[in-house]
């Protein structure tokens, strides 16, 4: 059930979602957003931290309330181009893998973003309100940038932030759906929307806020002092939504621990059990008080084939149906285009009156 906590401007819901970033709204009708690049089979962080509550979200939203779930095309080719045998493909699996995990194409407008013409064109409007200076700041912005040798950053990976304003303010959304690892863009989004609010002096754009779930953060298998992620280059950093039960208990036998003897819960010198613990808790729903003292006298061994024997009986209805929806792609296409069809009148709509306040018109 969610629940808004009024002056903390926190909301909550069955999972536990929790809004930042106070802000107000000059729309009474909440607008729920939030996009997935087409990267790679949805892992088991992003199930946790942003699938799950999304469905959440679709169960207990007020009626009424526009729920766009975008797959996120434009910002997949920020850090280069995507092979064209790849592209479609891409966006087909990751499509497959929403719907597979709850995703309602009638609850949720379930589009691609690259088919709506009007998220670049914000983009280039917002940019005239933001820094080169400011971008280069971003914390992901330096990370991801790290990987391209001599300084050769494609230039679509320094403006990402300010196309994910643009793909949330295009449809005047008040809630934005993103792990953790999102805060600084949303930072960067909610200036962009008070700038132009400021600058052409209108309340047109809601200042959104940022809902994050209780599992806003989960870590990579290998090594986890850092976030699951698709594009690592070891598959067996992450389970994927896909992976058969084999490679669900290979996985979690693989996943880094060490030797000190039976399972207790110490992040800072046993940071590998500990984050096995956190996974088994989170998806057996339970504190990590009470899943510790569950193991408590059990081996690390018998903490990892339990973790894969609960993830993998989540797993097992999700994978059937994402492998029987990607035999079907038409299915998938037809989805999308109905997905995109309903964007896009929002977006012409918002995208006329952008330009009526901009004097464009
Ligand atoms: N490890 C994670 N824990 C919790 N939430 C996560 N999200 C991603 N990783 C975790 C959330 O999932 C949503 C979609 O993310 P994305 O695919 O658009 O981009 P990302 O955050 O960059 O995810 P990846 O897996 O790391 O993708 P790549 O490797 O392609 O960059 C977001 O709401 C994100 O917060």
């Amino acid at each position: 059930m969610l629940r808004v906590v009024s002056g903390a401007a926190q909301t909550y819901c069955r999972v536990g979602l929790r809004a930042a970033s106070s802000g107000s709204s000059s729309s009474n009708t909440d607008v729920w957003f939030s996009g997935i690049q087409p990267t790679g089979v949805p892992h088991i962080g992003n199930y946790l931290g942003f699938i799950e509550p999304w469905i959440d979200i679709q169960e207990n939203a007020r009626s009424g309330s526009p729920l766009l779930l975008s797959i996120v095309d434009l910002h997949a080719m920020t850090v280069g181009p995507v092979q064209t045998s790849r592209a479609r493909s891409n966006i087909r699996e990751m499509c497959a893998g929403l719907l597979a995990c709850g995703v309602d194409h009638e609850e949720t407008i379930l589009f691609q973003q690259s088919d709506i013409a009007e998220h670049t064109q914000l983009a280039w409007f917002l940019g005239s309100l933001q820094t080169i200076t400011k971008l280069q700041r971003m914390p992901q912005y330096k990370d991801k940038s790290k990987k391209f040798k001599n300084g050769q950053v494609p230039l679509g990976l320094l403006n990402y932030p300010v196309l994910q304003a643009a793909d949330v303010l295009l449809y005047k959304g008040t809630h934005v759906a993103v792990g953790e690892d999102q805060t600084q863009h949303m930072n960067l989004l909610t200036d962009l929307a008070r700038n132009f609010n400021g600058f052409y002096e209108t309340d047109f754009f809601p200042i959104p806020k940022q809902v994050t779930g209780t599992h806003a953060r989960v870590k990579s298998l290998s090594s986890p002092d850092t976030k699951m992620s698709k594009s690592d280059p070891s598959s067996l950093s992450r389970i994927e939504i896909s992976d058969s039960r084999e490679m669900v208990f290979k996985k979690c036998r693989r996943a880094l621990s060490d030797v000190v003897g039976d399972v207790t819960y110490d992040p800072m010198s046993r940071p590998g059990v500990a984050n096995l613990l956190h996974l088994y808790a989170a998806f057996t729903k339970r504190t990590i008080q009470s899943v510790t003292e569950e193991f408590a006298g059990n081996s690390v061994l018998a903490l990892k084939d339990r973790l894969a024997e609960v993830v993998d009986e989540r797993l097992e209805p999700i994978r059937q149906s994402y492998h029987s929806l990607l035999s079907h792609t038409a299915r998938i296409d037809d989805i999308l285009d109905y997905g995109n069809e309903r964007a896009v009148v929002i977006a012409r709509r918002n995208m006329a009156n952008i330009k009526n306040i901009m004097g464009l018109k």
